[in-house]
């Protein structure tokens, strides 16, 4: 049955939201996770990847398109465009490995920085793996300290047994609702659409992720 395309409008804001942190914190796995139900698989680019899920989510119809890496990070080489425009961004790090919550702050936080468009874009700290709870090295509280220090959302998740992954992207989006800005920002890049954005000067990493 073919919808029509003309009357209701398929979503009611659209927000980019990025996944970043060293790599093997579980970032694909997180997002897989989320959206292995119900995604829409779209070509993998080179460079970025990223998936589409469509959510509701306070009373609000919603396109999430969330941005992985493609293993770049192990480089620190993610360039400007992969956080342009970013109404969210999740932040990754693996409670068993300490190397990887230190990095956060040593790198990820000042890459944040120094690329992130929005000013008043929502930031989401992620603690994963903690079904390995035996193994654990950072706990509950750093994790909390940190988030309350850079001013983040916090939430401790299993991407293999799926403990709290959905709530860790609702609490992220619902916090981006109720920021005017960002929603303002969600209804106008449905119309200019936020991928057909000039890559950055390489172009490279990006290229062909912007048909559609
Ligand atoms: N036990 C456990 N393993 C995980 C979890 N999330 C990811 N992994 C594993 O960690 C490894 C790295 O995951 P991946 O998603 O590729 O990490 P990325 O480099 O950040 O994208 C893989 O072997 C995953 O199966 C988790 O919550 N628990
Ligand atoms: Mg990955």
């Amino acid at each position: 049955m073919e919808a029509s395309s003309t009357s209701q409008p398929e979503f009611d804001y659209l927000f980019k939201l990025l996944l970043i942190g060293d790599s093997g914190v579980g970032k694909s796995t997180l997002l897989l996770s989320f959206t292995s139900d119900t995604f829409e698989e779209l070509n993998p680019t080179i460079g970025v990847d990223f998936k589409v899920k469509h959510v509701n989510i306070g009373g609000k119809k919603l396109k999430l398109a969330i941005w992985d890496t493609a293993g770049q990070e192990r480089f620190r080489t993610l360039t400007s465009s992969y956080y342009r425009g970013a109404q969210g961004i999740i932040m990754v790090y693996d409670v068993t490995r300490r190397d990887t919550f230190t990095d956060l702050s040593d790198v990820w936080a000042k890459e944040i920085d120094l690329y992130s468009t929005n000013q008043d874009c929502i930031k989401m700290l992620v603690g994963n793996k903690v079904d390995k709870e035996s193994e654990r090295v950072v706990s509950k509280k750093e994790g909390i300290d940190f988030a309350r220090e850079y001013g983040c959302l916090f939430i401790e998740c299993s991407a293999k047994t799926r403990v709290n992954v959905e709530q860790c992207f609702e609490e992220l989006v619902l916090k981006i609702l109720e920021t005017p800005s960002l929603v303002a920002e969600g209804s106008s890049g449905v119309k200019k659409n936020i991928f057909k954005q000039n890559p950055p000067q390489s172009g490279a990493a990006t290229s062909g992720c912007c048909s559609w």
